[in-house]
């Protein structure tokens, strides 16, 4: 292993870089390597995506400040070349992998697509090259799965023959390029040199803390940092569900506790979606599944957060009710498919589960999302004849719905807010009977 070389090469930045997947995390972090020099080539499965990115177009949806101009970058000054192929990777010396790591519906982890690159990424793999996972990893899959693949189908060495790091990514959608330049990033290296050399790579785009672990913390901090979230979500949703019963605002009583010095009580919803979020804790659990820990708040947790869609379909139901309705025969609307506010991410998005559970009980069930091309419209032209509005996602573009005319079209005047989105006087104004999550139900 010639570290020394390496380290040099990655310095003048005469390393050749390969980035194997190209989605939400490899596009970017690809093309933001080749606008500081690099010469990048990224590997992905579909043609077509390589096709888009090798003319320079990004084909991420979705409002993402400054990846087009990076990649346009990138790609016009012939740094960032896209190939669904591998063998152009024998020439690099720097090697990231992105690709997806799921969780099936057991919640445990699918790494056919990690095995894969790792199966494939062996065969061309040369003397001195140093491979860093950034995919998001059960802890203990570096020793476990990705060293002992490597080492078999390379017939190299770690830290003889090649070198191997784990740097999590933390992107977020909505904030690809921020996040990637200004957050700081853990880099689970397996030697000293590989340290130094993730060290002077990562410098070259992070403008952030990089602090340098083994591989094993590098994994637990990213499970445990999204696990952290997911736990915080789930109190929260558990006192919104308290404040119902007991007939006062979560709002209201959030508000106040994080007045208390040390408190940050995250905000309730009608769900907990996205890529990181639902998935990240199960492959925490994962790393301890064999030992039979007892873990008992982790799916706690996830259990309090895969309800909140349901909960949120049974306060449509009381409300139909109230109303002398019943879910079944009833046309709702739901406002917001995406999982995140002013985004066009739907991925395990809540609004699924909770269109699923309308329908369940016979209701017919209409989707509104200003920013996924299939379900944009008109919002109170969609309302007509429905018997209720059930507001998903906290899109800002449902903070200026016309509410007077939203129940001039209802057969029934009843919206249900998932996302305290909606100022409860004001649909009272509007005559609307207005019920919110974590808040009793008030009459119009
Ligand atoms: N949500 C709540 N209550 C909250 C916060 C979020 O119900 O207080 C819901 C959201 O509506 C969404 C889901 O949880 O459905 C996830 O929201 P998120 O804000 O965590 O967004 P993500 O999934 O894109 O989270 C990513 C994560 N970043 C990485 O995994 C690298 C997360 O760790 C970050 O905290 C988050 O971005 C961010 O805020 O940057």
């Amino acid at each position: 292993m010639q570290f020394q070389i390496l380290q040099q090469k990655i310095e003048s930045k005469q390393a050749r870089l390969g980035v194997i997947g190209l989605g939400y995390v490899g596009l970017p972090v690809a093309a933001l390597f080749a606008r500081t020099g690099f010469d990048v080539l990224g590997i992905d499965l579909k043609a077509d995506r390589v096709a888009q990115i090798n003319a320079g177009q990004s084909p991420i949806e979705g409002d993402e400040p400054g990846l087009a101009e990076v990649l346009a970058e990138a790609a016009a000054s012939g740094r960032l070349r896209a190939a669904t192929g591998y063998e152009g990777l024998r020439d690099c010396d720097v090697i990231l992998i992105d690709v997806e790591t799921p969780v099936d519906e057991a919640n445990i982890p699918q790494y056919a697509a990690l095995r894969s690159a790792l199966n494939s990424l062996a065969v061309v793999l040369k003397e001195s090259t140093l491979v860093i996972v950034e995919s998001t990893i059960a802890p203990g899959t570096m020793a476990n799965l990705v060293c002992p693949t490597l080492e078999a189908g390379s017939n190299l060495r770690l830290n003889r023959g090649f070198a191997l790091g784990n740097c999590p990514e933390r992107v977020m959608p909505g904030r690809l390029i921020r996040n990637l330049t200004t957050l700081s990033r853990v880099l689970g290296a397996a030697s000293p040199e590989t340290a130094a050399a993730m060290q002077a790579l990562y410098r070259n785009v992070v403008q952030a803390e990089l602090d340098s672990t083994d591989w094993i913390t590098a994994e637990l901090v990213k499970t445990v940092e999204n696990t952290y979230r997911d736990v915080q979500i789930a109190f929260a949703n558990e006192v919104a569900l308290i404040c119902e019963q007991v007939g006062a605002d979560v709002w209201a009583v959030r508000e106040l506790v994080n007045k208390s010095p040390y408190r940050a009580m995250h905000l309730p919803g009608a769900g907990v979606g996205g890529h990181c979020i639902p998935k990240d804790p199960w492959l925490l659990a994962y790393s301890v599944q064999a030992n039979n820990l007892p873990l008992r708040l982790i799916p706690a947790a996830r259990a309090v957060n895969d309800t909140m869609p349901l909960h949120t379909a049974a306060l449509t139901a009381q409300a139909l009710q109230s109303q002398g309705g019943t879910l079944s025969g009833a046309r709702i609307l739901v406002l917001g498919v995406a999982y995140l506010p002013n985004s066009d991410d739907t991925r395990n998005s809540p609004t699924t589960a909770l269109a699923a559970a309308l329908r369940s009980q016979g209701a017919e069930v209409l989707l509104h999302d200003p920013f996924v091309s299939e379900y944009q419209g008109d919002v109170v032209a969609l309302a007509e004849g429905c018997d209720a509005v059930v507001l998903m996602v906290a899109h800002q573009n449902y903070a200026a719905l016309d509410l007077p005319a939203l129940r001039e079209r209802l057969r029934r005047p009843i919206l249900v807010d998932g996302r305290a989105a909606i100022d409860p006087l004001a649909a009272q104004q509007a005559g609307l009977y207005y019920t919110r999550l974590g808040l009793a139900a008030s009459h119009s």
